[in-house]
């Protein structure tokens, strides 16, 4: 059966690539009947430094951001990773099947350690080898991520096959990531080359779900765009980085294909299409922005939700640990 993981950093605020790319997919697909298991990948955060007070906040803050975006605690399992052991332990072998060769080819630890990857952590080295572990340790099935991700997927597969192959199972299914919609790959409102990110060092390159309606009108206001109007077709596009990040952004937004956004707004200016974007986005965000508010007022029910939904993620994980410790000839016995 169909089963579906994601998981999600609490580092910073959650921006609206974020949302669009990410958890308002894992939304509709609770509500599709999936099986859907949802983590904040607090193990993952740690490859950078987080201060820890930081960490505890942004770890609520984004439990609070599922739940105000529609996860239902009861329907999904929602949970932070370091609270169910599996994860760590998976990762760890996983981290001897994988080979360096694997990890020398990942773009994500190369941009994320910059020019000075003698100073990165061994951890952001091995990113790649826990997120498959993440997924594999629930057999899951379909990973819905963003475009940057899917390098590590397509890695997760690779990892799953050598185990496989090595110890002479079919243990650890084929995953598949689901990459899918207008927002796949949601770009900086400051740099039309470059995705946005929470970690971004300018505030004014994203819209964060904690950002109120001024604000948010104001970073879509000031976002790059080029002086042409909007096309009056969806190729038009083409060399327009920034405006088709806009239109991009509208569609997943509206819940409509980039293609209708250009039938209703071909040819406005931007000094018109902007403020219509504004609006919507604040229509879409602002309820979410207030429910996480109200959410955030009661930290021990969050607590608990999240305890709830590890002890449920540890009851799936664990007899597959089991079972894998046994195939590769770990003795138990206790
Ligand atoms: N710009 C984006 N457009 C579409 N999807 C995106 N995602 C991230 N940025 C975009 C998707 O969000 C999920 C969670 O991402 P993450 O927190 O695990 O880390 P990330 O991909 O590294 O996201 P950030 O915002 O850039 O975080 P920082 O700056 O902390 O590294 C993933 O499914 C991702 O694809």
């Amino acid at each position: 059966t169909p089963r579906v993981f994601s998981g999600i950093q609490p580092t910073n605020h959650l921006q609206l690539g974020n949302y669009l790319g990410a958890v308002k997919r894992f939304v509709e697909m609770q509500n599709d009947g999936m099986e859907t298991i949802y983590c904040i990948v607090d193990l993952h955060a740690i490859t950078v430094w987080q201060d820890p007070a930081d960490l505890k906040h942004a770890t609520r803050e984004l439990a609070a951001a599922y739940l105000a975006c529609g996860l239902d605690a009861e329907k999904s399992i929602l949970f932070n990773q370091s609270q169910v052991p599996q994860h760590a332990e998976l990762g760890w072998i996983f981290n001897c099947v994988t080979r360096l060769g694997w990890m020398n080819r990942m773009t994500q630890f190369k941009d994320k350690a910059g020019k000075n990857a003698e100073k990165a952590s061994l951890g952001l080295y091995a990113y790649p080898s826990l997120m498959a572990a993440d997924i594999l340790a629930y057999h899951a099935t379909h990973v819905p991520v963003g475009e940057d991700q899917k390098q590590h997927v397509e890695l997760t597969r690779d990892i799953a096959a050598k185990f496989n192959h090595d110890y002479g199972v079919e243990f650890f299914p084929e995953t598949q990531p689901i990459i899918e919609g207008a927002a796949t790959r949601i770009m900086s409102l400051r740099d039309g080359s470059k995705k946005m990110s929470k970690s971004d060092p300018s505030d004014a390159s994203r819209i964060n779900l904690t950002d109120d309606a001024d604000t948010i009108a104001k970073k879509i206001r000031k976002a790059k765009t080029d002086p042409e109007p909007l096309p009056e077709a969806l190729d038009g596009l083409e060399g327009r980085p920034e405006a088709r990040n806009l239109v991009n952004i509208y569609a997943a937004l509206a819940d409509i294909s980039p293609e209708q956004v250009i039938a209703e707004h071909g040819g406005t200016q931007f000094g018109q299409f902007k403020p219509a974007l504004a609006e919507l986005a604040v229509e879409k965000l602002a309820p979410i922005s207030e429910e996480m508010a109200r959410l955030m007022a009661d930290v021990a029910e969050i607590d608990r939700v999240l305890g709830k939904g590890a002890e449920r993620a540890a009851e799936i994980a664990e007899p597959i640990l089991a079972k894998t410790y046994d195939i590769v000839g770990f003795v138990r016995s206790r």
